[in-house]
């Protein structure tokens, strides 16, 4: 590893990494396990519209999650559509501006209103007293987002939701294999969506799937992601939002080496943590101790005072991004600067007008989401954590440095 401010690649050194090191690589634990299931199901020529491999996949994250019904679908954002029509959304729906730009997206596309909310800095999720301060008559949902597989503080948004007759909804897209008090973060709330995007704990090419106890909630998503029939009972519109056979092959496969992969997160976490803990300025964040994080996300904070501007001596955070990406090392920014600061959103007062975001955009200019997942070996992560050692150290030498690339 680089043990020299001279040798980093930002001031001509080679790179660390001589091929990229992605945020966000999957992980594919059991290659020759999933081949098996892909064949078995093209010799099966049963490849889509309620195939037998969604069929087990539903049974083994219901099983999981510990909640009766599991109803697989194309992605976590159609995940968040579907459960918009089936529960009749409409006007608007709190949200966190500090997501990805789906949670937003997927509503908006149904005329909803996202109304974003500021967030807990100590967490990145719905901040409960703010959620309380943006419930109009409009409101039709709460959709809280496990960020970075971090539980939200449940039973405060419960009482709000409670309180207005509206249903709390989790955005859980980060959080499979999460638990919060002992209970899978799936079973929180009225219904939970989840991905399973490659970027993802568990992952199925593209997939995701919505959570629930209620009966009811489940036929008409059954039905509404298959054109509104469910199995010949035609129960109004609905659209094709149906995973295929090949994709829960892979999530199947994913689901059941779930541990190999928290495991492989745990040891690089664990690396991040010890590496970078005499590094003035960094924290790696951490679970709360209520709760089982997959750690799927390895997310780094500035300190407070680190990012400012104007302050010479201290890292800014996208100094320390272009250090790294100068070494090959692509970490990513989740998720700045906020939904409400992108197109269309930021052009429409009432998605965020009734309060100002301050610690969604100042958690924004300070997190790096660092490599991790099985792609990434411990070794990988000591050469990662003495680039950023050694970017602190550069400190304003690294701000003239990068300015010039
Ligand atoms: N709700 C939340 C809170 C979410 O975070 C997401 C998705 C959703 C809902 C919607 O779920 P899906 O509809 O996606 O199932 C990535 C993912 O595309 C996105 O799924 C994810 N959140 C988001 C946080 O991260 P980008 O814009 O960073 O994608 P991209 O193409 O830059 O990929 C990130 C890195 O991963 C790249 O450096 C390369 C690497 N990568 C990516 C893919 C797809 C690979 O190495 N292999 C791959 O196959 O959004």
């Amino acid at each position: 590893g680089k043990s020299d401010v001279s040798e980093l690649a930002v001031f001509g050194g080679p790179p660390a990494f001589d091929t990229p090191l992605v945020t966000g690589r999957p992980s594919l634990p059991a290659r020759d396990e999933a081949l098996r299931r892909i064949t078995a199901s093209l010799d099966g020529r049963h490849w889509t519209n309620g195939g037998p491999l969604v069929a087990e996949l539903e049974r083994r994250f219901a099983e999981l999650t510990e909640v009766r019904h599991c109803l697989a679908v194309a992605n976590g954002t159609v995940a968040i559509e579907v459960l918009a029509r089936a529960l009749g959304l409409s006007g608007e729906v709190i949200v966190p501006s500090f997501t990805y730009v789906a949670t937003a997206h997927a509503l908006q596309w149904h005329g909803i209103t996202p109304v974003f909310c500021d967030i807990d800095a100590a967490t990145g999720n719905l901040d409960p007293a703010r959620v309380r301060a943006l419930i109009t008559p409009r409101t039709s949902a709460i959709m809280g987002v496990h960020l970075w597989g971090r539980p939200c503080d449940v039973p405060a948004l419960d009482e709000i939701a409670a309180e207005h007759g509206i249903p709390l909804l989790f955005d859980a897209a980060h959080a499979a294999g999460c638990r919060f008090r002992g209970r899978p973060v799936g079973a929180l709330g009225r219904a939970a969506t989840f991905s399973f995007h490659p970027t993802k704990a568990v992952n199925s090419f593209e997939g995701g799937a919505i959570v629930t106890d209620d009966d009811d909630l489940a036929d008409r998503i059954r039905a509404m992601r298959n054109f509104g029939n469910d199995a010949g009972t035609v129960r109004g519109v609905g659209v094709n939002a149906r995973m295929n056979e090949i994709c829960a092959a892979m999530a199947i496969t994913s689901l059941a080496h779930l541990d190999e992969v928290m495991d492989a997160n745990r040891r690089n976490h664990v690396r991040y943590r010890e590496a970078l803990a005499d590094v003035p300025g960094l924290t790696v964040r951490v679970p709360g101790p209520e709760e089982f994080n997959n750690l799927q996300y390895a997310v780094v904070e500035l300190d407070e005072g680190s990012r400012d501007p104007d302050d010479p001596g201290g890292p800014r955070r996208d100094d320390l991004l272009a250090a790294l990406r100068a070494e090959n090392i692509l970490a990513q920014t989740y998720f700045h600067p906020g939904c409400h600061r992108l197109a269309p959103y930021r052009d429409r007062p009432e998605t965020h007008a009734p309060a100002p975001l301050p610690r969604t955009e100042s958690l924004g200019r300070r997190v790096l989401v660092m490599p991790t997942g099985t792609a990434v070996r411990p070794d990988d992560v000591d050469r990662v954590c003495d680039v950023l050692r050694l970017a602190v150290r550069a400190g304003g030498r690294l701000t003239a440095a990068h300015a010039d690339h």
